[in-house]
């Protein structure tokens, strides 16, 4: 899957606000918004053009931009974040993507989804159903994917041993491969692909995003920097602090297209 965009949005003044369960302290705003620049610097040392908006006080959790759409070929699924201090987000998301898809599809209440449960393997997409992907909205996707001509499979996020998202366990490396945290690493939804683990330790790393055959991934994980090295990734570190004490990481900073 090669990129062209990336739509991002700076953290607003109130970042610290938002929703959090990492008890990592709180953000330094001024680091954080450092960090952000990092990351679009590097998105567009990988060829991304960046849609960039301006922050929203309204929305502490705004710069998670990934968790408010599904990106899919030519189309785009609006979603119904789970966080209900999160709805209302996608507003300013769909507007600033009409002019990239040709087709919008919305998931509709009673569902619930957010984008960091989605992740897509070339013509497929695993879907999380997690704390903030309700099954209703996990089989609307389905549905909506399936009128895209794209397969998918559930996954339970649900168990102690995931965090927050489906994504900050798993990510797509190309080629059929997927980095996954070892403890779910033999699902049989991963059956044929070829599944590179990530110690427990290590887990945060486990969040890493491959763009144009650059993956970039959080400073700080030198034993999975050296698995990806040794199967030849181009791999560039970033410093993403602020952002994990927030819950998040490299993926859901954007949204690639
Ligand atoms: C939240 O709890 O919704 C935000 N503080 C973090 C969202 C992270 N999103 C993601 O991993 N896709």
């Amino acid at each position: 899957m090669n990129f062209t965009h990336a739509l991002v949005r700076t953290p607003p003044l109130n970042f610290a606000d938002g929703l959090t369960t990492a008890k990592l302290g709180a953000p330094d705003y001024t680091l954080a918004l450092i960090q952000h620049a990092g990351y679009c610097q590097a998105l567009q040392g990988c060829g991304l053009e960046l849609v960039s908006l301006p922050p929203d006080p309204l929305f502490p959790d705004s710069t998670f931009v990934e968790d408010t759409a599904v990106l899919a070929g030519n189309s785009t699924v609006i979603t119904h974040p789970g966080a209900p201090s999160r709805c209302g987000e996608e507003v300013a998301i769909r507007e600033a993507l009409t002019p990239f898809f040709t087709r919008f599809y919305t998931i509709q209440q009673p569902g619930t989804l957010e984008g960091g449960d989605i992740c897509q393997a070339e013509n497929h997409f695993f879907i999380g159903v997690s704390r903030r992907t309700n099954a209703e909205g996990a089989h609307q996707l389905a549905g909506f994917l399936a009128q895209e001509g794209f397969t998918s499979s559930f996954v339970d996020v649900t168990a102690a041993h995931f965090r927050l998202h489906l994504k900050s366990s798993l990510a797509y490396l190309g080629e059929g491969r997927i980095a996954a945290l070892r403890s779910i690493a033999d699902l049989p939804q991963f059956k044929g692909y070829e599944v590179i683990p990530v110690d427990d330790v290590e887990s945060y790393a486990a969040n890493c995003l491959l763009i144009n055959g650059t993956i970039l991934l959080p400073e700080g994980f030198p034993r999975f920097q050296e698995t990806l090295e040794r199967l030849t990734y181009r791999v560039q570190t970033l410093q993403v602090s602020e952002f994990r004490k927030m819950d998040g990481g490299l993926s859901c900073l954007s949204l690639r297209f």
